[in-house]
């Protein structure tokens, strides 16, 4: 069906242009976009493209702390852990069906996923080393994650907009216990405390990384920006989850891994230093410290899924036949 593959919006297009007119008009109007409606081709395959991304991301995402819920350090720690990781779980499944309104199978975006073509968030190709890794994950990985999300509450496609709005609730949960974890490291012992700045120094640059290239090598930020899909840059989401998150370090006394880092009073805003973009790229390109873990860890589970996915698949058509049995045995 998608002889092109569903990755890469198509951005030249053969539709009229009274009808993009039309349908820019409805954007600009504020109006949500619904499953039914009549939208651009470029439009579609843009929302397919980061909601799968984004569901993938989720999925992907519950591996580096899984890696920790059997050795969470107390009953109530592992409990909040699981809780957190299912609910990235629920994340990716809603995201996924809302990129199913737009005619793509979960199946088509998986395999996607697994051939090496759809990416997900390079954040998560990073190891958790200690339990401080889950402080500072929660804390920065999902407060990046919720500083991205909010204004997708407000994106144009509804199904979308929808979704984040749960998504973006159950994050700041997430966020919170990250913070809560890393403030008491912070007050705890001078090794606990040691752990928490390790974390931090691992986590920091790679978290400011997750919002995505600089605006100028932003391929797609300007039509998406046009299309009310994205609401802010990259770049402007960068700088309101550093400004924010600085006060939140300075709090529990611990230290950005940033010499540059400074307020700039006349710019209202905290200057930083420069991100290594070579480490970006080889991160998303497939050369980050666990790509190839992450990948495999999904294809195990997808394989060992198929009987399951089979069997509900059974389950649904027998329950279907009987209904329809009992239907016309009633008529
Ligand atoms: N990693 O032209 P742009 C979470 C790609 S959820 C990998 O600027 P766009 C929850 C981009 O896809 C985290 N690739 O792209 C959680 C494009 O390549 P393509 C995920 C990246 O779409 C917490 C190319 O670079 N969140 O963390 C990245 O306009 C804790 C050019 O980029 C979302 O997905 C990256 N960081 O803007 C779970 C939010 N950045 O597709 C578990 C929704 C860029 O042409 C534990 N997505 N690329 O092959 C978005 O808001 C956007 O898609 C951006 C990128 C902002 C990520």
């Amino acid at each position: 069906m998608y002889s092109q593959g569903l990755i890469g919006a198509k951005t030249e297009t053969t539709e009229d242009e009274a009808f993009l007119a039309a349908f820019q008009r409805r954007i600009d109007a504020e109006e949500k976009i619904e499953p039914n409606d009549p939208m651009p081709e470029g439009y579609r395959r843009t929302l397919i493209r980061q909601i799968g991304q984004h569901a993938h991301s989720e999925i992907v995402g519950m591996l580096p702390e899984g890696n920790w819920i059997t050795r969470a350090p107390s009953l109530r720690r592992k409990a909040a852990l699981l809780a957190k990781v299912q609910d990235e779980g629920g994340h990716g499944l809603y995201l996924y069906s809302a990129a199913e309104t737009l005619g793509v199978s979960r199946e088509q975006m998986t395999e996607e996923l697994l051939a090496g073509k759809a990416k997900y968030s390079s954040i998560f190709n990073y190891p958790t080393l200690t339990w401080a890794d889950i402080g500072a994950i929660g804390w920065l990985v999902d407060g990046a994650a919720i500083m991205n999300q909010i204004p997708l509450c407000r994106c144009s496609y509804g199904p979308y907009a929808r979704a984040m709005i749960r998504v973006c609730k159950e994050e700041s949960f997430h966020q919170r216990q990250g913070y809560e974890i890393m403030m008491t490291l912070a007050n705890g012992t001078p090794e606990q405390k040691e752990l928490a700045q390790d974390a931090l120094n691992r986590w920091w640059w790679p978290s400011l990384m997750m919002f995505g290239p600089h605006d100028s090598d932003s391929q797609h930020g300007d039509q998406s920006m046009r299309w009310k899909i994205k609401r802010f840059t990259n770049d402007e989401l960068r700088q309101q989850f550093v400004d924010s998150t600085v006060p939140q370090a300075e709090f529990i006394g611990l230290t950005l891994p940033d010499p540059e880092l400074k307020w700039n009073e006349e710019r209202g805003h905290y200057d930083f230093g420069p991100i290594d973009w070579d480490e970006f790229w080889r991160v998303v390109k497939g050369g980050g410290p666990m790509n190839k873990e992450r990948l495999e860890a999904r294809q195990k589970a997808w394989d060992e899924g198929a009987w399951v996915r089979e069997a509900a698949l059974a389950h649904a058509e027998k329950r279907k036949a009987r209904r329809e049995a009992a239907k016309m045995a009633a008529e």
